[in-house]
């Protein structure tokens, strides 16, 4: 139903540059076809190879079977050596403005173009096949196909980044990856090589606070928000530069899930993300995130306490507000898993011009290494010509050949200058669209170090901390008591305990007391091995003071849009003789703000209500899982009430609803429901509106406001508060 939403309404301009349209010559429809060999040739049996005789051997000229075969054999590539588990949508982006001011980019300069992009969301660490919820980083990979080419940002739904130069990434990776000898553990950073090498790193202690934070465990791809990480250039047409960082703000608000829920829906449903992503948009529910722009000019470079050119550091939002400057929505699910998503290519060097590199370390490194990695995953240097990686302007220059090459090139030059074809390809000066470069001056020596201005990397690690609300530090400290707890090796557990406690020691002294450890008192200069000899990590911080804030509520995730029950999963449970109305005027209700309800019961089919109007059950206790949903409803009726009360799925239900901190509601005839869980004694006694929209947890007679007040509840998303004081079994 969402195909080719893109195209609704466009100008014939807009639809010649469409990705969706150009991506139609390249579909293969198979409705009411002939079934044919790769060369063509009509197949009269492709369900039984060629024998001598019915009980003979396969004769080896059975093309049919041999092309199938061997196609068959070949058709697994490599996966990404990261961020291998992934999903992809198409949609577009639009600007709100003209930014010419600031930048030339000419899909940011114009409010009626629409531009199609391609967004790919993924974890890091685990293989194609691991789970959706594993805690880790998400890759969040945007190719808009603009009128002057492909602009990709290739970030992540967290702002920093382990490490500083890029000749350290193959380290991490391989610290993090399952352990070498025993391909152990999958899609985890919980164990002791990751560690090892982390407790090592100081310059990670920020990005650690980040992946160890409810960051790393998103509730869903639409509810994330994505960074480009470093600090980039955008260059208007007078060719002055401004620093830039890239946000999105997903308009669903920032939301995750609990670590136990992660690691329940990891089994339950491997594909939780993947399938939630791909539902909301056939659903017509299309996700959306405006895109923001953190601008610096040049002349502030060196203002702040760290440095822009240091991917371990962001610049605080008070410290430089995000302005939003245009809308992305995805609005179509691709037609196929392996020629789109699988065959995407992104790389952090394709830009457009207006949009321009800065020398962060991290990202010259990344300059190399997407289009290398392409070639050995894809197959050759071709695969820019793969239907999804073609820009929708024209491509025109004199590369050639290679495996697997569909351009047919006429004419005899393939090289310039010619005379022969009067110079064509023409190369395009900077007033007719051709990419320049900034003017950047340089004038250094060449030395393998770092510079002192990234020396200090506890204060980010330290404020990104001190941002978090109470339960958010608690999560943190949990997650560091989980990893930590897995690594094997005590050394490596006390070192990170010395590290934690360079950025707060409350949480390594409560970190410790999980692991039954001391801290250990290891020197500064010991753990921070960055430090140079004469140990001034501070010269850089003490003259350039701005940055130094205490908090920043953008860094925690408290404040998020809280007023949307958009695609939010509702349980209902119920079973024979359920009170029908109280069970529909909730669901209607629900459904009306753009929910989606499932109906539980012990048995799929049909139940009958009390008054015997039958209801379609959507899931049973063995099908679904309160961690698939975000809130539950019990609704009323005497024999729905007692088989839920006896039927021990359902209180498993809802106890672990209450344990991941979700929206409970019962209409008053299902009070005995709840009061079987292990819950509901421990909620306060007293009963308001306050007490409910503190504890999450709502009973009323009154369906009107159940329903209504059930929906701000859903909307908070999580009660984390009660996590704490009411830990129940579950
Ligand atoms: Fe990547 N990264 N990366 N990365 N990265 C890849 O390219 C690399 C880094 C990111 O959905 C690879 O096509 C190096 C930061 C995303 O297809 C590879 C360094 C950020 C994706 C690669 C980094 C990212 C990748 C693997 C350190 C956030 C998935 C497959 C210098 C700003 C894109 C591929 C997709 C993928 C290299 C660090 C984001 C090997 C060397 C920092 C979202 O080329």
């Amino acid at each position: 139903m969402a195909k080719k939403t893109s195209d609704k309404n466009s100008s014939p301009a807009q639809q010649e540059n469409d990705k969706t349209n150009k991506l139609e010559s390249f579909v293969a429809d198979s409705t009411g076809q002939f079934m044919t060999t790769n060369h063509g040739v009509k197949i009269n049996d492709d369900q039984n190879s060629l024998k001598a005789g019915d009980r003979g051997a396969t004769l080896l000229e059975d093309f049919i079977l041999r092309e199938k075969i061997t196609h068959f054999d070949h058709e697994r590539i490599p996966e990404r050596v990261v961020h291998a588990r992934g999903s992809a949508a198409h949609g577009v982006f639009k600007v709100y403005d003209d930014l010419s001011e600031i930048t030339k980019a000419a899909f940011l300069c114009d409010t009626s173009i629409e531009t199609p992009v391609f967004v790919r969301f993924s974890t890091v660490a685990g293989s194609r096949g691991s789970s959706d919820l594993a805690r880790d980083v998400r890759g969040f990979a945007v190719k808009f196909y603009t009128q002057e080419g492909n602009f990709d940002l290739v970030g992540n739904n967290m702002p920093v980044f382990f490490i500083q130069d890029a000749i350290k990434f193959p380290d991490l990776i391989h610290a993090v990856k399952p352990e070498p000898d025993n391909e152990m553990p999958q899609a985890a950073s919980a164990h002791d090589t990751f560690w090892d090498f982390i407790s090592q790193l100081p310059e990670s202690a920020h990005m650690i606070m980040w992946a160890m934070s409810d960051r790393a465990l998103p509730r869903s791809y639409r509810m994330m928000e994505g960074f480009g990480v470093h600090t980039f250039r955008f260059v208007n047409a007078e060719g002055v530069s401004n620093f830039v960082k890239f946000h999105w703000k997903p308009l669903l608000g920032v939301h995750s899930v609990a670590w136990d829920e992660a690691q329940n829906i990891s089994g339950k449903d491997p594909d939780f993300h993947r399938r939630d992503l791909w539902d909301a948009i056939e659903a017509g529910a299309f996700p959306e995130w405006e895109l923001g722009v953190q601008i610096v000019p040049e002349e502030d470079e060196f203002k702040f306490e760290f440095d822009l050119l240091d991917p371990t550091k962001l610049i605080p939002e008070e410290l430089v507000p995000v302005q939003r400057i245009g809308k992305m929505t995805l609005n179509r699910n691709p037609d196929n898993f392996f020629s789109e998503t699988e065959q995407v290519a992104f790389h952090v060097g394709h830009v457009v011009p207006g949009i321009d590199f800065t020398n962060d370390p991290l990202l010259q490194g990344r300059l190399f290494s997407y289009t290398d990695t392409q070639l050995i995953r894809l197959g050759g240097p071709n695969f820019h010509e793969i239907p999804i990686n073609r820009p929708v302007v024209p491509v025109h220059n004199n590369q050639r050949d290679g495996y697997m090459r569909q351009t047919i090139n006429r004419g005899k030059t393939s090289y310039g200058p010619n005379a022969i074809a009067a110079n064509d390809p023409q190369q395009a000066k900077a007033q007719e669209g051709g990419f320049v470069s900034y003017n950047e001056r340089i004038d250094a020596k060449k030395i393998r170090a770092r510079s002192r201005s990234f020396f200090d990397h506890f204060s980010q690690a330290r404020l990104f901390f001190n941002s978090q609300s109470d339960p958010e530090k608690n999560h943190i400290t949990d997650a560091l008591s989980f990893e930590l707890g897995k690594v094997k090796a005590v050394e490596i557990r006390e070192r990170m305990l010395a590290v934690l406690a360079e950025i707060d020691k409350n949480l390594a002294a409560e970190v410790a007391y999980a692991l039954g450890l001391h801290i250990p008192k290891i020197p500064l200069e010991e753990l921070n091995n960055s430090i140079p000899a004469d140990g001034d990590r501070n010269e850089y911080a003490s003259t350039n003071p701005e940055g130094s804030l205490a908090k920043s509520e953008a860094l925690s995730m408290a404040g998020t849009i809280k007023d949307t029950i958009q695609t939010r999963k509702i349980a209902i449970l119920a079973a024979d003789g359920v009170d029908e109305k109280s069970l529909s005027k909730v669901k209607d209700e629900l459904i009306a703000e753009g929910a989606v309800v499932h109906i539980i019961a012990p048995k799929l089919g049909k139940i009958i209500s009390e008054g015997d109007v039958e209801v379609t059950v959507d899931q049973s206790f063995l099908t679904a899982a309160s961690v698939l949903y975000d809130a539950v409803y019990v609704p009323g009726g005497g024999n729905s009430v007692a088989t839920l009360e006896a039927e021990a799925n359902a209180v498993h239900f809802l106890n672990e609803a209450f344990k991941h901190c979700k929206a409970i509601a019962a209409d008053e005839q299902a009070l005995q429901v709840l009061e079987s869980t292990y819950f509901y004694k421990k909620l306060p006694a007293e009963y308001s509106k306050e007490t409910v929209l503190r504890e999450g947890v709502l009973v009323s007679a009154d369906i009107k406001i159940l329903a209504s007040t059930f929906i701000e509840m859903i909307g908070m998303h999580r009660f984390w508060e009660r996590e704490n004081p009411r830990k129940i079994p579950a």
